[in-house]
């Protein structure tokens, strides 16, 4: 796994990251937000976006047609472009080939499909499925739902005080019995990053398939799949900063060839007759009907750009601006922030003592500065630490110092209302 500590250590070698440069390309950022230049720090929800609005409009303005069926020009464009946008995702993720890459609507459809296809096909009474205290609803819900089809049992390494879960805590909960580890990379409540190349090693060793829900990792860490050694890895196109309601399953390729279908319809058959169906080859199998052609185009035009930008140097650059946040926060009397793994992305969950997290976020706002209140789709975690909900300031590569300085002021202002 790429790790934060040799990013930081690559990135010192490489180009200084010019943050005015990279603003440029997102036009949502030079905006006012009640009167304030926006302060856009609720990245982990969805992030802003570059160049994918002209994939978009090229594509509707120009190329469109439906995929895989047309032989006319426009409907050959588009399916061009649509398998480039396939093949870019394959070299984002370093994936052997194209055909592993799914186009899904998000994580939570890739997560669902594993868990409906992989899963009911291979899931047995009495067998386990291991995830940790700290996974997104996503991560949770399609897994229960599996249990209860099949008879199948959750089995859920706990978190300790600082948000990690402990190398002795996953391999406890590790048995002959689990059949699928799925875990987070990154928690999108915590910023923890998890150990994720090695806990695939011990729950491989315990014969379990793994899928890794990169959801707030790929926007984040260079990934490569071969180096994770995971079996199945799902991310959404919204949050690294692509079109909302398209991302990816990545699956190896055995794997995915003898998974069921996960829904049927067009483009994900050979041949059709009342008596019989026969299912296209991967990964058309998986993307039954007329796709999100558009997100999938816009979708590689965003991974494009990341790869231009090289997510090293902005996963190094995101490492300096988390280091500053925690230098400015903590010294802000009365506010705390849960999770403080050793390995964590720029994610702040912060707690006031006595004001309600939607108040925080509501007078941020009334400066301009966007985070999120509430749950984060993470209850377990919440209950964890014994808080219904936090503030969330997630920070991304095209936020600043002077960023994090208006938050830092905003939370004081904070204080200032609610505390006297
Ligand atoms: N987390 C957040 O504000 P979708 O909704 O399918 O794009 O992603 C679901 C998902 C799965 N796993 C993790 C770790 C996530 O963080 C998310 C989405 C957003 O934290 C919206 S709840």
């Amino acid at each position: 796994m790429a790790n934060v500590v040799s990013i930081a250590a690559a990135a010192a070698a490489s180009l200084p990251w010019d943050v005015e440069a990279v603003r440029a390309d997102f036009p949502a950022l030079a905006q006012l937000v009640n009167g304030h230049p926006l302060v856009y720090l609720d990245n982990a929800a969805t992030a802003q976006k570059p160049a994918v609005l002209a994939a978009l409009e090229n594509y509707y303005q120009r190329d469109c047609g439906n995929i895989h069926r047309s032989v006319h020009q426009l409907g050959e464009r588009a399916t061009e472009a649509y398998e480039r946008a396939r093949r870019t995702a394959q070299a984002f993720l370093g994936a052997a080939e194209p055909r592993e890459i799914v186009f899904t609507r998000g994580t939570t459809e890739a997560i669902n499909l594993v868990a409906a296809t992989y899963g009911a096909a291979n899931l047995r009474a009495g067998d386990e499925i291991l995830l940790t205290g700290m996974e997104h609803h996503s991560n949770i819900v399609p897994w229960q739902l599996l249990a209860e089809r099949t008879g199948a049992r959750l089995q859920v390494a706990q978190v300790n005080d600082r948000g990690e879960v402990e190398m002795e805590e996953f391999e406890r909960q590790l048995s002959p019995r689990t059949k699928i580890a799925a875990f987070g990379h990154v928690s999108n409540a915590l910023g923890t990053v998890n150990p994720v190349a090695e806990w695939t090693e011990r729950a491989h060793a315990a014969g379990a398939v793994v899928l890794v829900d990169g959801a707030q990792s790929a926007p984040h860490l260079p990934i490569q799949v071969g180096a994770l050694g995971c079996d199945f890895f799902a991310f959404s196109g919204h949050k690294v900063f692509g079109p909302t309601g398209i991302g990816v399953l990545w699956g190896r390729a055995e794997l995915l060839e003898a998974m069921p279908p996960f829904q049927g319809g067009g483009d994900m058959i050979a041949s059709v007759s009342f008596e019989r169906t026969t299912y296209n080859r991967i990964p058309y199998k998986f993307e039954a009907g007329t796709p999100h052609i558009a997100g999938a185009i816009g979708l590689g035009a965003a991974l494009e750009y990341l790869q231009t930008l090289g997510m090293t140097r902005a996963a190094a650059y995101e490492q300096e601006l988390a280091r500053y946040g925690a230098e400015r926060l903590a010294p802000l009397p009365g506010v705390r922030w849960i999770g403080q793994a050793r390995e964590r992305t720029a994610v702040f969950s912060l707690v006031i003592e006595g004001v309600h997290p939607h108040d925080v976020a509501t007078v941020l706002d009334t400066e301009g500065i966007a985070v999120r209140a509430g749950h984060h789709c993470a209850q377990p975690i919440m209950d964890r630490f014994g808080v219904p909900a936090t503030t969330r300031a997630s920070l991304a590569f095209y936020n600043t110092r002077g960023e994090v300085d208006r938050l830092a002021e905003g939370l004081e202002k904070v204080r200032r209302i609610f505390q006297g």
